[in-house]
């Protein structure tokens, strides 16, 4: 079994530790998180690593593997992706096994798809992306880079989610809609037009 390494110890780190050891395809040598101590005990028999300073000499062990465990802070996603691409690291798609993903889609690396999650024919995905528990990517869908699809959401065909931006849980994106970067709909709602850049919505219909 390859080995991997989970950036993070919280919450989001917690399902892909599940989901990792549930595929049984990966050996999860440890996490790297900022609040824990170097040699600390994380969760059953997986241990802290050390912080984001040790990443280089970790990569230099031969250690390739990694997957971005935090969940909820944007902006710290892009930045510990960039740094652990610059070290050299290798991103794979991490994907419970329950999740239906169509065999037309393109997802690129880094991406962590959440259990019964389903992305449909002809969906592409982005780097680094979230595709959470139950969530719902239908066909010819274009979600991309660090997008955070939360659990439950419904994103039907043909819709564009624009890099950064989060699609609360439950929320529903009505088919060809494209959705800007950097932008946050609320849990619950339901977008009915298109969203620009740099905006907040929510409710039903989503404003
Ligand atoms: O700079 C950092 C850093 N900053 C915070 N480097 C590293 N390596 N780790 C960092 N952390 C760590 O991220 C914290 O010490 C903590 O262990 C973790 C964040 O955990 P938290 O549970 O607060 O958030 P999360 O991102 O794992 O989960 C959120 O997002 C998920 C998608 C929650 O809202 C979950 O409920 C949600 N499912």
């Amino acid at each position: 079994m390859n080995d991997i390494v989970i950036i993070g110890a919280g919450g989001h780190a917690k399902v892909i530790k599940d989901i990792i050891n549930d595929n049984n395809y990966y050996n999860i040598l440890g996490v790297i998180d900022a609040n824990l101590k170097k040699g600390e005990l994380w969760q059953s028999n997986i241990y802290c690593l050390g912080n984001d300073l040790d990443l280089c000499n970790i990569y230099k062990s031969g250690i390739e593997n990694i997957v971005i465990g935090i969940g909820n802070n944007l902006a710290l996603r892009t930045k510990i992706y960039k740094n652990i691409k610059k070290i050299g690291f290798n991103l794979p798609i991490i994907a419970h096994k329950s999740a239906f993903i169509s065999k037309t889609s393109i997802i690129d690396e880094g991406t962590v798809i959440m259990p019964l999650a389903i992305i449909n024919s002809y969906a592409k995905i982005g780097k680094y992306a979230i595709i959470n528990s139950g969530a719902i990517v239908e066909h010819d869908c274009n979600i991309e880079d660090n997008v955070h699809i939360a659990p439950g959401a419904c994103i039907l065909g043909g819709v564009k989610v624009g890099n950064n931006t989060h699609i609360g849980a439950k929320a529903v994106i009505i088919q060809s809609l494209e959705i800007g970067a950097n932008t946050v709909v609320g849990a619950g709602a339901v977008v009915t037009k298109n969203i620009l850049n740099n905006k907040k919505v929510m409710g039903v219909p989503a404003k």
